[in-house]
């Protein structure tokens, strides 16, 4: 069966390796992997950025480098779609129609609204609350059948999934469910100075984020001063939600390696020596991405042409959708 996957990654600030190992490495994968007959539609989640204050000019510049990480980890354009979601206004329609068939209860047991709400307190607005619903549009615009998501935002698909279920039942056969696909291979980083926390854009502390334009020295520096356990040495008995397990995790997916393998190679080692191998295997991931990021940046045609496609391929799609959508919903005129 034909299968459509869709993601994205919200260019609100600086992309991490949280993004990279949990989202986009294994989207690269699925692409590499998979059969011709399937379409990949990977977005870059602008809207969604404002769900959070954002400077107006950064927030451009975040979009294209969005854009150009996406391609420079390895998203072949001749294989997927890539494109810039504001610059296809079925999304927004399509959420304001969810906005009108989600009951508000479903909305309310969204976990990460009460995380980010605690972050943000007065400043909170109702586009965070409501965020998971444009997702669903972004999602359900293109009968997307699968979603390569990390587990923190698997509860959002499963509303997609259940926004459409609705809708189905309430206007007649429309929408396919989708099903978040979260791989054994998506690895979930964690702040580096709380391992509590995911590693996040927003993390208030630099030093808990590696971002993928990081440099080398900033790499090791910050993986230098990661929280660790209270012991000396890694121990096989490491605690399973602390910084060692969290390191063990970030060499694991940088290397390609299993986290067994990575307990085999590495257990014993100092702290700081253990540190030292994590940053090398993360200056070595990243190192080919950010030459390849570069010369992207350096050819803005390039880039440009890539985004017009997935614009121009993304509007023809939804577009047949949402015809159908508003003859169901009956609105607009006939014809
Ligand atoms: N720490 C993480 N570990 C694994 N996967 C992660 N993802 C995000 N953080 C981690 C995955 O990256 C994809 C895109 O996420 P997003 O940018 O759209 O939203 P987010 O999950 O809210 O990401 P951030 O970095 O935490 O941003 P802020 O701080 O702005 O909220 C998703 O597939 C996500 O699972």
């Amino acid at each position: 069966m034909k299968r459509i996957i869709f993601s994205g990654v919200q260019p609100s600030g600086n992309l991490h390796l949280g993004n990279l190992l949990g989202a986009i490495n294994p989207w690269v994968n699925l692409v590499n992997t998979s059969s011709n007959e399937n379409d990949f539609i990977f977005c870059i989640v602008d809207l969604h950025a404002h769900t959070v204050p954002q400077d107006p000019k950064l927030l451009r510049e975040k979009i294209l480098e969005t854009s150009a990480i996406y391609l420079a980890a390895g998203i072949d354009p001749k294989k997927a779609h890539v494109f810039i979601q504001s610059e296809n206004h079925d999304h927004s329609y399509l959420a304001w129609l969810f906005d009108c068939v989600t009951p508000y209860g479903w909305m309310t047991r969204m976990t990460q609204f009460k995380d980010k709400s605690a972050k943000q307190a007065e400043g909170t607005t109702v586009g965070l609350f409501n965020y998971p619903i444009l997702m669903a549009a972004d999602i359900l615009l293109y009968d997307t059948t699968h979603v390569p998501v990390g587990e923190d935002q698997k509860q959002h698909v499963e509303l997609a999934r259940d926004i459409a279920e609705k809708f189905n039942h309430t206007y007649g056969d429309t929408f396919v469910l989708p099903e978040p696909q979260i791989g054994k291979e998506n690895a979930r980083i964690k702040s580096l100075q709380n391992p509590a926390k995911k590693m996040s854009k927003s993390e208030n502390d630099p030093l808990g984020t590696v971002n993928l334009l990081d440099t080398p020295d900033e790499i090791v520096k910050k993986i230098k001063r990661a929280v660790t356990d209270s012991g000396t040495q890694v121990e096989t008995g490491y605690d399973p939600e602390g910084g060692i397990s969290n390191l063990l995790d970030i060499y694991a997916a940088s290397t390609g390696k299993t986290k067994t393998e990575a307990v085999g190679e590495l257990t014993w080692l100092q702290y700081g020596a253990f540190k030292e191998k994590v940053a090398e295997a993360v200056v070595a991931k990243l190192k080919p991405i950010q030459d390849r990021y570069r010369e992207i940046r350096n050819d803005e045609g390039y880039l440009m042409s890539i985004l017009d496609d997935g614009r121009d391929f993304s509007i023809g799609k939804s577009g047949k959708k949402i015809e159908q959508v508003k003859e169901k919903m009956g609105i607009g005129r006939v014809g």
